[in-house]
């Protein structure tokens, strides 16, 4: 009579308002009352449809919503069980996600408190249950009103990351470390501070009998070429002691199908079952641009007396990945080395892509990561104050032959060293670890954001150990050691060993302080933020693997217009600085600065929103360019960030609403499988042809120096050998060498690799900040084809930065924010909704030429 696992939704129904006694009825006596809830939701997206708070994101509403997290909220939900269900042996309640402090009572019975957001939550359920209406309720407690009274008791509060610009926390006495929730929600200095309450993830009954399947993973610990060799591992719970039958079936990548079986014997309650099987040359899963990310489908069946009672899927790739940690000239290396192919990771930082994770869709998350992987990315690092994202994430990077690099989630606050908040994490991780080990694109497990760097060198670090004392300093030291070297990395040794774990970002993983240029890997933050440098000290550091840097920019017109009005659009106003959340709204001074420091003073708003990106674009580009030349003392470059949490200014290379910033259509050249790097430094250019391809490439490389009227000073073509997996040094020429004598103001010169005469490359190098160019009129023309899916752009004469957009009318180009040569024309791809004759209407070009009021 064995029946398979049941599963009832319990998504449906639900209801909520302000906890009862809540000091925030008087105010809002609507929110008093019963409202319908979103399950998955959260209590501030709720609110946002019943209209009793506006949009968090438009004008400076964001002051406006922060009461919602500063409240306690009660959800119900009325659902009926059937007498079938109630005969079954087992039946479980479970929370995917609750966030956060919430206690769950099933018709009055008290069944759960849970303290993490992060956490899935079981719990049986059987003995309240009864035939008919059952009622579920939760009450969520503001996380911050609950930990508040008790952190002011205490002799200090633990170094934390940003302070409350509202008021509702004194500065310094952060509740956010204390708490097992996303850290961005309590602001972050690229997004607001809206603190969510609700249950966001589903929540379910389910019923079985015999047993139950509570994981199912396929272990890798050895692939290469000529076999896979692999463990089928499942998670048993069995009702009593008995026998079932474990069938495992897959199909390959090519369609061929196989399958084993096994009799195993079950114990009363937890079973570790592993299936040990081989796989002869397997059809390996690799990062884009080595190969296809082939995927298996694997799906087994446990059965008891010959009927299935339970049942698992999973698809995964069969690859290895291995993190170089070797003693070399240069210290000690940091690289990722996928089925033996020692890779330069590229790429850039995710943050989580709204404030309200129930509002990202698999859609969202596809066009993003197409953004990604359409620049040639093949790293994308999933910072740690966000939260452990979504299945669709992870299955999206494993299709396009991403990488991914998961932090814990740890965002920078220095965590409290109380056994208890261990055992939290732990249970989390475990759980997290669980669900995504099976994503082949998981190259790295990394214990967290910059708690280390924080600790050993931030201000509010150091003030605590002076204020503290050693003896305390070393408690809450050794809490972080103990957490980050051994919990966490014991949880991936255990649950997912196949995959390195590296305890902090950045770290040299305990040989040395974290954030050295020769061991391990590095943040660089001596432009834009520390000392402001500008973006040529980019050159000065060649750390290991470069995991952030960054420099910001103003997301378009579109963007901004869509939650400011025309009277906010200028750099000083006070509704730009609410949208602009770093060092406490004075980032917008330092944008200026940037872009005035090398480009000189926009002519208007319209100009710095473009200048803003083509600083931005040209910096970032700098460094990445530099550091892939620098393979192999460094091998990676992960430039800080990809996305967005909201229409923000902020480092983002794709905005909120995944629009092209002209960083990420740079980032595609410069992240080309091929690229020819120039880079001029005191006077003097070096040229390197850089190559992930596997094979060597014969081609040619080709200089011309052009006066920007059209004009060659001169030209010359010479053989080159690209070597494979290599930066190739191809010349280092003076400035006297390259000019032969032209005006360095007017003159510009041209490196190019070809193919047979087909440019693959192309990389430009001007004698000056951009600021001191005679840049020409470059009279710029644009031609939208009559289908309006095509464009052809010109110039008369050089054309720096060009820039194509249509206003507010959304369509994404084949390139932009690129040059033109004398006389060149290019045609470009055009993908929109509009039709036409709007687009034709709506047509901009801009260049450098004219952007400033200083240019003639
Ligand atoms: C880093 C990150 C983030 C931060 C970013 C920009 O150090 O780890 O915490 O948002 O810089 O300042």
């Amino acid at each position: 009579m064995a029946a398979p696992l049941a599963t009832q939704s319990l998504d449906a129904g639900w209801q909520f308002r302000l906890a009862p006694g809540d000091r925030h009825a008087a105010e809002h006596p609507q929110a008093a009352q019963w409202l319908p809830a979103t399950v998955p939701g959260t209590v501030q997206t709720d609110l946002m449809a019943a209209k009793l708070v506006a949009d968090p994101y438009a004008g400076d509403n964001e002051a406006k919503i922060q009461w919602v997290g500063l409240a306690d909220w009660q959800y119900r939900s009325s659902f009926t069980v059937d007498a079938a269900t109630l005969a079954r042996r087992h039946v479980e309640l479970v929370f995917d996600g609750l966030d956060t402090f919430a206690d769950v009572t099933l018709n009055g019975h008290k069944l759960l408190a849970a303290d993490n957001m992060f956490r899935r939550w079981r719990v049986p359920a059987k003995a309240w249950l009864h035939a008919g209406a059952n009622t579920l309720e939760v009450t969520l407690h503001s996380p911050i009103a609950r930990l508040q009274p008790w952190l002011l008791k205490q002799p200090y509060a633990l170094p934390g990351e940003f302070d409350s610009a509202f008021g509702d926390e004194p500065e310094g006495k952060q509740t956010a470390n204390y708490v097992r929730k996303a850290a961005y929600q309590y602001g972050w200095d690229w997004g607001p501070r809206i603190v969510t309450e609700g249950i966001w993830q589903n929540v379910k009954l389910e019923s079985w009998d015999t047993l139950r399947l509570a994981g199912f993973h396929v272990a890798q610990p050895r692939v290469d070429a000529d076999v896979a060799q692999l463990q089928a591992q499942l998670h048993v719970v069995a009702d009593a002691a008995g026998k079932a039958q474990v069938t495992l079936r897959w199909r390959a990548p090519d369609g061929g199908t196989q399958s084993l079986r096994r009799d195993v014997a079950l114990k009363a309650g937890d079973n570790e079952v592993s299936l040990p099987f081989e796989i002869a040359h397997p059809q390996r899963w690799w990062p884009v641009g080595y190969g296809k990310p082939n995927l298996y489908d694997f799906h087994v069946d446990v059965a008891v007396d010959g009927k299935t009672v339970a049942s698992a899927d999973r698809e995964t790739g069969l690859r290895s990945v291995e993190l170089l940690r070797e003693k070399d000239q240069w210290g000690r290396s940091f690289a990722f080395v996928v089925n033996g192919v020692t890779i330069f990771a590229k790429g850039a930082n995710f943050i989580p892509m709204d404030s309200f994770p129930n509002r990202v869709t698999p859609a969202r998350i596809a066009d993003l990561l197409q953004s990604a992987r359409d620049a040639n990315m093949n790293m994308l690092r999933v910072w740690g104050g966000g939260y452990y994202l979504e299945d669709a994430f992870y299955a999206e990077a494993d299709k396009l032959g991403l990488m991914v690099w998961q932090d814990f989630m740890f965002g920078g606050a220095i965590p409290p060293y109380d056994a208890a908040f261990r055992d939290n994490t732990r249970a989390e991780a475990i759980q997290q670890v669980d669900r995504l080990r099976d994503h082949p694109s998981i190259v790295l497990w990394c214990g967290n954001n910059e708690v280390e760097t924080a600790w050993e060198s931030w201000g509010t670090s150091l003030d605590f150990k002076k204020a503290q004392g050693k003896a305390e300093s070393a408690r809450v030291e050794q809490g972080m050691r103990e957490l980050f070297d051994h919990t966490l990395r014991d949880v991936v040794a255990s649950q997912s060993p196949d995959v390195p774990y590296w305890p902090s970002t950045p770290s040299s993983d305990y040989d040395t302080k974290a954030n050295v240029l020769d061991n391990g890997d590095y943040h660089y933050w001596n432009v834009w933020s520390g000392d402001a440098l500008p973006a040529s000290a980019y050159l000065d550091v060649t750390p290991r693997f470069q995991s952030e840097y960054g420099l910001q920019s103003l997301p378009s017109m579109a963007t901004l217009r869509s939650v400011l009005d025309p009277s906010d659009l200028a750099i000083d106003s006070p509704v730009l600085r609410a949208h602009q959340k770093f060092d406490k709204g004075k980032g917008n001074q330092r944008l200026l600065m940037y872009v005035e420091r090398e480009y000189g003073k926009p002519k208007d708003f319209a100009a710095l929103v473009y200048l803003s990106q083509v600083m931005q674009a040209e910096g970032i580009q700098l460094a990445a360019e530099h550091l892939r030349a620098a393979r192999p003392q460094s091998m990676g470059s992960l430039y800080w960030q990809l996305d967005d949490v909201w229409p923000g200014v902020t480092w983002s290379s794709v905005d909120y609403y995944g629009r092209w910033k002209a960083l990420q259509y740079h980032a595609k050249r410069f992240y080309a499988p091929l690229r020819v790097v120039a880079i001029r430094k005191d006077g003097r250019t070096q040229v390197s042809l850089v190559s992930d391809r596997t094979v060597p490439l014969a081609a040619e490389l080709r200089v011309r120096v052009l006066d920007m009227d059209g004009k060659t000073v001169w030209e010359h073509t010479q053989p080159a050998q690209v070597a494979a997996l290599a930066s190739t040094p191809a010349g280092d020429y003076t400035d006297a060498q390259l000019l032969h004598g032209a005006d360095p103001h007017r003159t510009v010169a041209v490196f190019e690799l070809l193919d047979h005469g087909k440019p693959l490359s192309r990389h430009l190098v001007y004698f000056g900040p951009a600021k001191d160019l005679a840049l020409p009129d470059p009279d710029l023309r644009a031609e939208l084809f009559a289908d309006g899916r095509s464009l052809t752009v010109s110039a008369k004469n050089f054309a720096r930065e060009v820039w194509v957009d249509f206003g507010d009318l959304d369509a994404s180009l084949s390139d932009d924010a690129f040059d033109l040569l004398p006389g060149e024309r290019v045609t470009l791809q055009v993908d929109s909704k509009a039709d036409a004759a709007a687009l034709r209407k709506a047509l901009q070009l801009r260049s450098l030429y004219g952007a400033t009021v200083a240019t003639p």
